[in-house]
């Protein structure tokens, strides 16, 4: 039997007095977000049954094939975020154009930018997937909200989370005073607390590198890949390499567990593959509440000053000491 059952609104409320920088506003958009995953987990946990699994036959922005829960999970943010009413602006990594909310209170400052369905080619067969989403407010003056409002440096944040559909649900999100996670209870239909003030464990315990683009890889990662396998000179012991795909559920389990995920540069893909505004951002922002840190293999990812709304980077993200190794690698 629990002792407590604290929800995420509940939880917010709690930080919310204790930490004045917090935005009393998002506390809606927390519900907001449970009321879509909890719809999107429907759908994920039942896709076998229905006509949900594969290709939607279109492809992103990013020239990826987009799948058919994809298109269902970015409708489902769109219509509940939609009508948040304090939202000025939304990005989705599906959409190639900033997207207009259907209701907006006057004065709405916030901008939310979502990844509606990360590691979505895994989802026939059976591998988590998440949904990815960041937070800022709009820019100082703005008066029409445009792509510019969602093309900050993710330092500006305030704040980020992920949910991960797999053996359970959970939500993750850091409001900038630490990284709280909640289990999805199905028998009572909500989020509740289940790991209050995560802190990425001390010691590395996994690495989790796509080896399979090894022979596009450049030296400073192929270094790193020995150095993590115990073959330089630095007395260090190998450690384990873990990788499903699902950067989500890579990251999730590495900030649980202790690691470090890297998808760097490559010869055919010189930034990486993951999106800087949709993927890296909201999960450096995270990390480094944890305690952890992220890099574009050279500098922090949260400085890294945006080009473009879809813009790709390379990310290296975990346990700060491995992170750093990577960057001098
Ligand atoms: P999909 O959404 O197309 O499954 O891509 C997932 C992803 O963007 C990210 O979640 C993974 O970490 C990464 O791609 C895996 O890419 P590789 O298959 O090239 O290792």
């Amino acid at each position: 039997m629990r002792k407590e059952m604290i929800t995420i609104e509940r939880h917010f409320l709690t930080e919310m007095s204790k930490h004045a920088d917090m935005q009393p506003n998002l506390i809606n958009l927390f519900t907001d977000i449970t009321l879509a995953s909890k719809i999107i987990r429907s759908q994920v946990i039942t896709a076998g049954l229905g006509d949900l699994l594969g290709k939607a036959g279109e492809t992103n922005i990013q020239g990826e094939d987009v799948q058919k829960l994809d298109v269902f999970a970015n409708d489902c943010i769109k219509n509940i975020i939609g009508k948040h009413g304090h939202f000025a602006v939304l990005g989705s990594e599906e959409e190639e154009n900033v997207i207009e909310p259907s209701f907006k209170r006057k004065g709405a400052q916030y901008v939310l930018l979502f990844d509606p369905l990360d590691g979505s080619s895994n989802i026939d067969v059976n591998i988590s997937v998440g949904t990815i989403f960041s937070i800022y407010k709009v820019l100082d003056g703005t008066k029409t909200p445009s792509e510019k409002d969602c093309m900050q440096p993710g330092y500006e944040q305030v704040a980020a989370g992920y949910v991960v559909y797999g053996a359970s649900v959970m939500m993750v999100y850091t409001a900038g005073h630490g990284v709280h996670g909640f289990t999805y209870d199905p028998a009572v239909g909500e989020f509740l607390l289940s790991h209050e003030n995560i802190k990425i464990p001390d010691t590395c315990t996994y690495y989790s590198i796509n080896e399979g683009n090894a022979s596009e890889l450049k030296p400073q990662s192929l270094n790193f890949l020995k150095y993590v396998k115990g073959q330089t000179d630095d007395n260090q012991t190998a450690i384990s390499a873990r990788y499903v795909g699902s950067l989500v559920a890579d990251f999730h389990r590495n900030l649980l567990k202790g690691g470090i995920f890297a998808y760097p540069a490559t010869d055919s893909s010189p930034n990486g593959k993951l999106r800087l505004m949709y993927e890296a951002n909201p999960l450096a922002f995270i990390c480094e509440q944890a305690g952890g840190a992220a890099s574009d293999g050279t500098q922090r990812m949260l400085d890294v000053v945006p080009t473009g709304l879809h813009q790709r980077v390379p990310l290296v993200i975990g346990n700060k000491d491995m992170v750093e190794r990577f960057n001098k690698s």
